[in-house]
């Protein structure tokens, strides 16, 4: 898969279904909002059918925000969407309003999250997501959104725990995103578990079309 645009982020995920699966429980989002982008990594529990069964109602529920929902609507709304599901899942969302141009990221369970921020010296300061524990459609842990400014040319990344979570050093950060996903996912895949990175850049406001 290449390179989306939504708004104004650039992205492109990479992913692998753990060794001996036919099917991966790790699933992406990104969707265009009112005022900006929603993109999530949703990782159900398990591995195989019922693990991507259970990440896909976390994704249609996503799917189905209109408007600009707070964030932790959404999150309440996609526990609840798992309450009868044997498995739950975990995830993380990032909301990208365009006009403020401010992001607001959030993790239940251990599906990591980095920003990295571009300096006026063209070099990258990173921030981590704060995970918290916890399982969608079981245990929602006190919900502590955090917020940053971002920039063009920021970069923020989404990876489940089929990653290793070194996932974001030594990245080829100035490359295309499809190309970063793929460098993640061949240096980091431990290939025990289902594998997903979500690889987002925010570009320039294009105008309307
Ligand atoms: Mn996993």
């Amino acid at each position: 898969m290449g390179a989306v645009r939504t708004g104004n982020l650039e992205w492109a995920a990479a992913g692998a279904s753990r060794r001996g699966d036919t099917e991966s429980g790790d699933r992406c989002l990104v969707v265009p909002l009112s005022s900006g982008t929603l993109a999530i990594v949703a990782d159900g529990l398990g591995h195989g059918e019922p693990a991507a069964r259970a990440a896909n109602r976390v994704i249609n529920t996503v799917e189905s925000a209109t408007g600009e929902p707070p964030l932790l609507d959404v999150v309440r709304r996609c526990h609840a969407a798992l309450f009868d599901d044997s498995r739950g899942a975990v995830a993380s969302l990032a909301y990208h309003n365009a006009n403020q141009g401010l992001v607001t990221w959030l993790g239940v369970g251990n599906v990591e999250g980095r920003l990295l921020l571009r300096t006026a010296h063209g070099r990258y300061l990173q921030e981590s997501l704060l995970l918290r524990p916890g399982i969608l459609g079981r245990q929602l842990p006190r919900l502590q959104p955090s917020v940053h400014r971002v920039t063009p040319g920021d970069v923020l990344i989404l990876a489940t725990d089929g990653l290793s979570s070194d996932f974001a050093d030594h990245l080829p950060i100035d490359a295309h995103v499809d190309d970063i996903a793929k460098d993640i996912l061949t240096r980091c895949c431990k290939g025990t578990d289902d594998a997903l990175v979500l690889v987002m850049r925010y570009v320039e406001h294009a105008s309307c079309r």
